[in-house]
């Protein structure tokens, strides 16, 4: 197995695709994908364009769905659901699809939505994605960090690196190098490394300690995210 990884969307090479290409956005977007299903979502639908979510759920009974909108960290006015993991509770989203929108964690998904395998990966199922991955053997890994509007996040290089960490792979670019030697300097206290995070520092000024805290936990959900149609992710048990 080869990863590589690609700190953005945008760095993803044009040509080529990977067997398995894994999504990070570990504030909050992916986090929050594998903290939905793992409480019973039926589905994530991601989309990059408000608009098109909004069309596209109208179509959707109305009972069955939720319409989740995240903008620059905020819930998008006249949306169910913001981007928390703790607004994707059982009681909440039990049943329903959940048609989402976020800055950056669903343009990453876009982007990387031909590959014959897709995933989402985060800390809180950091051991689901790693044992699935170990099982299927893809050759070829790519891990695409979500960023933030095109510039690099510390906190998803350091999931790439947790990644990269758990598996006995070759590592593909010079990115891998430095997230797993990011991850393994850092992975005592990954919480006060988000707090260090750009991205982190925006959350803290919208009182998301608690959300920070989670994201950085290891291990609280054993699902895989995995794309079963274009930009539909439904939930592979671990
Ligand atoms: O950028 C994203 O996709 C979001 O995860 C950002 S936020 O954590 O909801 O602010």
């Amino acid at each position: 197995m080869k990863l590589s990884v690609y700190h953005t969307p945008e760095l993803v090479p044009a040509d080529g695709l990977p067997d398995c290409a894994i999504a990070v956005d570990v504030l909050r977007a992916t986090t929050t994908i594998a903290t939905a299903l793992s409480a019973g979502a039926e589905a994530i639908q991601v989309f990059a364009d408000l608009n098109e979510l909004w069309q596209v759920s109208g179509a959707f009974p109305e009972s069955q769905r939720l319409r989740a909108g995240e903008r620059g960290g905020k819930k998008v006015e006249g949306y169910d659901l913001g981007n928390s993991p703790f607004d994707y509770t059982a009681s909440v989203v039990r049943g329903k699809r959940i048609f989402m929108s976020t800055t950056n964690g669903t343009r990453t998904l876009q982007r990387i939505r031909h590959s014959p395998m897709v995933l989402t990966g985060a800390m809180v199922n950091l051991g689901a994605v790693v044992e699935f991955l170990t099982q299927k053997q893809p050759r070829t890994v790519w891990v695409v960090g979500s960023g933030w509007e095109g510039s690099y996040a510390l906190e998803d290089t350091a999931c790439a690196g947790a990644i990269a960490h758990g598996l006995a792979a070759e590592l593909g670019n010079d990115e891998a190098v430095a997230a797993l030697t990011l991850y393994r300097h850092w992975c005592d206290d990954l919480e006060t490394l988000f707090h260090h995070a750009s991205h982190g520092q925006r959350l803290l000024k919208l009182n998301g300690w608690d959300d920070i805290a989670y994201c950085a936990q290891r291990d609280v959900v054993s699902v895989v995210p995995c794309q079963n149609m274009e930009g539909v992710l439904t939930a592979i048990a671990g």
